[in-house]
């Protein structure tokens, strides 16, 4: 509450005078007369702290009123006959005053809404840039996403085995997606389980393959928490729990290129790759980070200058997440060292580490060798300080 209420001032600040309106959106249809999970817009949900289809939240001068569709109460007919708010089917839900308590903010009713709703692609570009900049109870929410995905890390790592007898890559995704929705808000974005050839499929999220015990298993998944900010965590590392010396070597360069990564970020920088070779984009075809936050690709809509072009600062939350994409169609990587052993076949390693820019936040320490999926969970041991 006291978070969104800092946020509403940062943006009456940042757009003083105006009035800013913005809707929590609905869940997406599925099919018919079922819907997709409801998650609420970040924008909205940056400046309300709260989560309800169909709102609409109006801020001027850093107040709010909260416009939403309340629910039909018995003795009212949509508590029959409505199967979206009438509670006879949606089970009872907090109504506008259980809302205005709980926020400390006005609620009125939908219906009450007649301001004319502006798309403005200035208050976009405006809330981006300010939701770059993290506060205290943002990080430490992100903290918790962290943790909690650390825990679903384990618990897939120790569902491997099953995976391996022949429940393939989709027993993992769906491990690590129940721990997600029990434990959180569900997963921040699709995850993605890939072994051997889907490993460096960037979206791999079809996760229908089998998981083969002699090749490398990439696991990229986060847990959005109750307040909806995620984490964003890869680690790739071989399913038997024992690297050949190819694999060994990639993931001990793309290692490499992690901790320095995440030794190059900090407020005031700028630049982390030098402009001269590049010879690695043909391999990493990605950028290696973004900003992290209630997305997973947290400000997407800021202003070119404010995000590639912008110098670190503190509060920011980046991941560092650098990796080497083998595909079987390219040449150069078929001629890889263990070629004959497994020709073809697609690697990639990658990390990623949500890490907060600030210099004093470090990593866990991932040194694990041999890397096993016994002693996988010390190697998700990511926090931020
Ligand atoms: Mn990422």
């Amino acid at each position: 509450m006291e978070a969104a209420a800092a946020h509403r001032a940062r943006l009456a600040e940042a757009l003083p005078g105006r009035t800013v309106v913005i809707a929590a959106g609905e869940a997406p249809i599925r099919s018919n007369d079922t819907a997709y999970d409801f998650r609420p817009d970040s924008d909205f949900c940056w400046l309300t702290g709260c989560a309800i289809e169909n709102a609409v939240v109006v801020v001027r001068s850093g107040d709010a009123v909260l416009y939403m569709p309340p629910p039909a109460y018995p003795g009212e007919k949509a508590f029959w006959s409505d199967a979206r708010y009438g509670e006879l089917w949606a089970g009872a839900a907090p109504g506008p005053e259980d809302w205005a308590r709980a926020l400390g903010i006005d609620v009125r009713r939908l219906s009450e809404l007649r301001d004319e709703v502006l798309v403005d692609h200035e208050v976009a570009r405006t809330l981006a840039a300010l939701r770059m900049y993290k506060d205290a109870w943002e990080i430490d929410q992100l903290r918790q996403a962290v943790d909690r995905t650390v825990e679903g890390f384990a618990e897939v790592v120790r569902e491997i085995p099953a995976a391996i007898a022949g429940r393939g890559e989709r027993w993992l995704q769906g491990t690590f997606d129940r721990y997600a929705r029990a434990y959180g808000n569900g997963p921040g974005y699709a995850s993605i389980v890939g072994s051997g050839k889907h490993a460096p499929t960037l979206h791999w999220v079809r996760c229908d393959g089998p998981v083969l015990p002699e090749e490398l298993l990439l696991l990229d998944m986060g847990v959005e928490v109750a307040s909806h900010y995620t984490a964003d965590v890869t680690r790739t590392f071989p399913a038997s729990g024992r690297f050949s010396d190819a694999q060994r070597q990639v993931h001990d360069l793309v290692e490499k290129a992690h901790r320095a990564g995440l030794a190059a970020v900090g407020p005031g920088r700028d630049e982390a790759l030098s402009d001269a070779g590049q010879q690695h984009r043909r391999y990493l075809i990605c950028g290696i980070g973004h900003h992290l936050g209630l997305d997973v690709h947290d400000c997407a809509q800021a202003a070119p200058e404010a995000y590639q072009g912008a110098t670190l600062g503190e509060g920011m939350v980046l991941t560092v997440e650098p990796g080497l994409y083998f595909h079987a169609h390219d040449r150069a990587a078929g001629a890889a060292p263990d070629r004959g052993r497994h020709p073809g076949h697609r690697r990639r390693v990658r990390g990623a580490v949500p890490r907060a820019a600030a210099g004093r936040r470090r990593p866990g320490e991932m040194d694990g060798r041999p890397v096993s999926w016994r002693t996988f969970p010390s190697l998700c041991d990511v926090t931020l300080h």
